[in-house]
């Protein structure tokens, strides 16, 4: 027995940059707007449910339907059949996941084959990646670039994909592509007439798209999130997938959701049920009542989709003034909570913090930020393939779903203080943190 438990290769739990930094923030102590969750509690109306769902009658602590509580398909369906402009079966046409990673790691599954192209844009949630590679598919990357010319890039939305070398990428062989809007980390929201260029050459090549909206409901200057599902022609060929954990500001219940037609949502089905089959009932109950809460208020200031963004809004703001009066551009979100900023003017000296030389320059700028000044950001290279991410490792992602005294924290501390000196120095291109 000990010879096979030799033979087990433990490298196939690959380094993942979620548990890296959040692991390196905790040893440091440092002010943490790395990883993406608030951290603050769900809205008191989802709190009360999910107090009054764990309270409620024995059902709520046994099994529940394994593609999705009753009352939970029901709504979602309702209120993205409203949304989406087309009526959804809430038993064929919803699955229900333990969060939206799920619902991704399920759509690869039953949608890419051995040897399946999959385009994925980059920047790209992380996971897509190694999910496509597990399903035997094969990822095709194609990456959003700054716009060329003019000044620098001020918002989210000057990061832009080529129409000319997107449609270069679709082959006989692509099964799937792969958008996320609004995007993790630049915060971009995608434009109708960007989800068309994506759209026409779906159906051109008959591809289907994986579509992840777990940012949705935050949208910032009048963006707005429209749905590639709801364009002519892609009902039938995208999964739509959606988060409880960004919609209600509740990550660790870890509710989600793929939506699709009959056909895909089945095949997502046989994958569910032979990997999680069901998922917690009191958490789907919780989600269930806020979204029929939503659905009332839809459209009215009451709306957490309305107070949830507007509050972000200010967040935003303040996050981006702060690193504004230390000399650093950020480019804007035009939605979600996270911002990058483009430290390529920083000059720094790694020797002293014995950080690897062979890591890309924002992981190791980020390494040294938390090890040297007390805080944590995730390096944006991260979100990009091994063959791109020589070319996108100068930017470096905040989160700023924190609650205002970590972020005004920031301005007022050592921290702050470092960031101006980081920036004072750097326009001299000298370096000097001590
Ligand atoms: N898709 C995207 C784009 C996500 O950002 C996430 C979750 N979180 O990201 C943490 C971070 O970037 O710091 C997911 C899917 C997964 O969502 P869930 O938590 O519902 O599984």
């Amino acid at each position: 027995m000990a010879g096979r438990l030799h033979e087990l290769d433990t490298n196939r739990v690959d380094k993942n940059v979620w548990l890296e930094f959040t692991q390196l923030a905790a040893d440091y102590k440092a002010v943490n707007l790395g990883q993406g969750f608030p951290d603050f509690s769900p809205p008191k109306f989802a709190r009360e449910a999910f107090c009054k769902a764990v309270s409620g009658g024995h059902q709520m602590h046994q099994y529940t339907r394994p593609f999705g509580h009753p009352p939970l398909v029901h709504i979602l369906a309702k209120f993205f059949g409203r949304i989406v402009g087309h009526e959804i079966d809430p038993l064929e046409g919803v699955l229900v996941t333990v969060g939206a990673y799920q619902a991704l790691f399920c759509a690869f599954q039953a949608l890419v084959d051995e040897g399946d192209e999959v385009i994925i844009v980059e920047p790209f949630f992380d996971c897509y990646q190694p999910m496509v590679k597990m399903a035997g598919g094969k990822p095709v990357y194609v990456p959003l670039r700054p716009k060329v010319g003019g000044s620098a890039v001020l918002s989210s939305g000057d990061w832009v994909l080529s129409a000319e070398e997107l449609a270069s990428k679709f082959t006989p062989r692509t099964k799937a592509i792969v958008i996320n809007t609004p995007n993790n980390p630049l915060g971009k929201v995608y434009k109708t007439e960007e989800l068309q260029v994506i759209a026409d050459l779906c159906i051109k090549h008959d591809v289907l798209c994986i579509s992840d909206e777990v940012y949705e409901w935050l949208t910032y200057d009048g963006n707005k999130h429209v749905k590639i599902a709801s364009l002519p022609g892609m009902w039938e060929r995208t999964v739509t997938i959606g988060s409880a954990g960004k919609t209600f500001s509740s990550t660790g219940w870890k509710v989600g959701w793929a939506i699709s037609s009959e056909l895909i949502i089945k095949r997502l089905k046989a994958k569910h049920q032979m990997s999680v089959f069901d998922c917690a009932t009191a958490a789907q109950e919780a989600v269930a009542r806020g979204f029929e809460r939503e659905y009332e208020l839809f459209g009215t200031p009451e709306s957490y989709f309305q107070q949830l963004p507007a509050m972000l809004h200010q967040k935003r703001e303040r996050l981006a003034s702060c690193l504004g009066s230390a000399g650093l551009q950020p480019a804007m979100p035009e939605g979600g909570y996270f911002m990058i900023v483009d430290i390529s003017s920083v000059t720094v000296d790694f020797s002293d913090s014995m950080i690897p030389d062979d890591e890309p320059h924002d992981f190791r700028f980020v390494k040294w930020l938390i090890k040297e000044k007390g805080l944590a950001t995730i390096p944006v290279s991260a979100f990009y393939s091994p063959e791109h991410r020589k070319d996108f490792d100068k930017y470096i992602r905040f989160c700023f779903i924190k609650v205002n005294k970590i972020l005004i924290s920031i301005k007022y501390s050592p921290i702050f203080i470092v960031v101006s000196v980081i920036t004072s120095f750097s326009h001299s291109n000298s370096l000097l943190f001590v």
